[in-house]
């Protein structure tokens, strides 16, 4: 047998990389920003949230509430180093053979860098949106849970597609397995949820709910392929980080601020009544 001596991979250091998006303005920004909005908008949702009694209005307002607090845990990840690797792309990838090189040594590293802790943190921050948008729509279990799950599945596979290296076909095999359990969730958005939201009496907020979410996430989905993971016609990792950034203010703070207004103005309408969620007959019904 002979003896093949392996390539060996680079390493680069956690405090490179917490180096590199600290003194990277482009990158940094797009993720600091975030920490902060995501701070903000915690206290300014816990404030408006804060004289509700009803329960199925308060878990309406938990579940927009968490996606901020997601958040900053998510970017924090980012911020630090964790949850960011360089990557070399395999043969195929437009960013084969990339070079990057760190913001705070000028040393140059093979590969791009992934920002993969976002598809991880998708995979928490998405259900609490979609769990906000089907309790709007006065859905059921069975739908909501349904969706919620096929969203799981499209943000782990969609970090499966981010940080597969063998092969460049399995990257796309990986993005076309997630794209499919989107489709899932996109078609109770548009074809379930609306009638039941019609029933609910939400069909206008909800409807406003359904454009923005269906918008954004698909922007999101398409601007992997644009970004650096993908075809790369946008090469830069900064830009690409802030492209996800900028979606997020909207997916995420902007529909977290309607659905809490909505709710907090609504709670007749929301309520579902004071044994909401009762697995024994309460005082109520006695
Ligand atoms: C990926 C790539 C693989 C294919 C698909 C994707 C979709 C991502 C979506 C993300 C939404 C994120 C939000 C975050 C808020 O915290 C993973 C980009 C379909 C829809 C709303």
């Amino acid at each position: 047998m002979s003896h093949i001596p392996l390539p060996v991979a680079q390493q680069v250091s956690q405090e490179a990389l917490f180096q590199h998006v600290l003194n990277d303005p482009l990158l940094g920004s797009s993720i600091y920003v975030n920490i902060a909005l995501a701070g903000l908008t915690l206290l300014v949702f816990v404030a408006m949230a804060r004289g509700l009694v009803d329960p199925r209005a308060k878990l309406i307002a938990v579940s927009v509430i968490g996606i901020s607090a997601v958040s900053i845990a998510s970017y924090t990840g980012l911020a630090s180093g964790l949850t960011i690797s360089v990557l070399e792309m395999p043969a195929g990838h437009a960013m084969d053979g990339a070079v990057t090189e760190l913001a705070h040594s000028g040393d140059t590293v093979d590969g791009t860098i992934s920002l993969w802790g976002r598809y991880l943190t998708w995979a928490l921050s998405t259900p609490l949106i979609l769990l906000a948008l089907g309790l709007i729509a006065g859905s059921n279990l069975t739908k909501i849970v349904t969706a919620i799950l096929f969203d799981i599945g499209v943000m782990i596979t969609g970090l499966a597609a981010a940080l597969t290296t063998s092969s460049y076909a399995m990257r796309w095999v990986w993005y076309g397995i997630s794209v499919t359990f989107f489709l899932v969730v996109i078609y109770i958005i548009l074809f379930e949820w609306p009638r039941d939201a019609r029933a609910a009496g939400t069909a206008d907020i909800f409807n406003t709910l359904k454009v923005l979410t269906v918008v954004l996430w698909f922007g999101y989905t398409i601007w992997w392929g644009l970004g650096n993971e993908g075809l790369a016609l946008i090469e830069s990792v900064g830009l690409t980080s802030w492209g996800y950034s900028a979606f997020d203010v909207l997916a995420k703070y902007l529909f977290s601020f309607l659905v809490l207004r909505y709710v907090v103005n609504n709670v007749e309408t929301v309520s579902g009544g004071p044994n909401f969620g009762r697995t024994r007959p309460g005082r109520n019904e006695d």
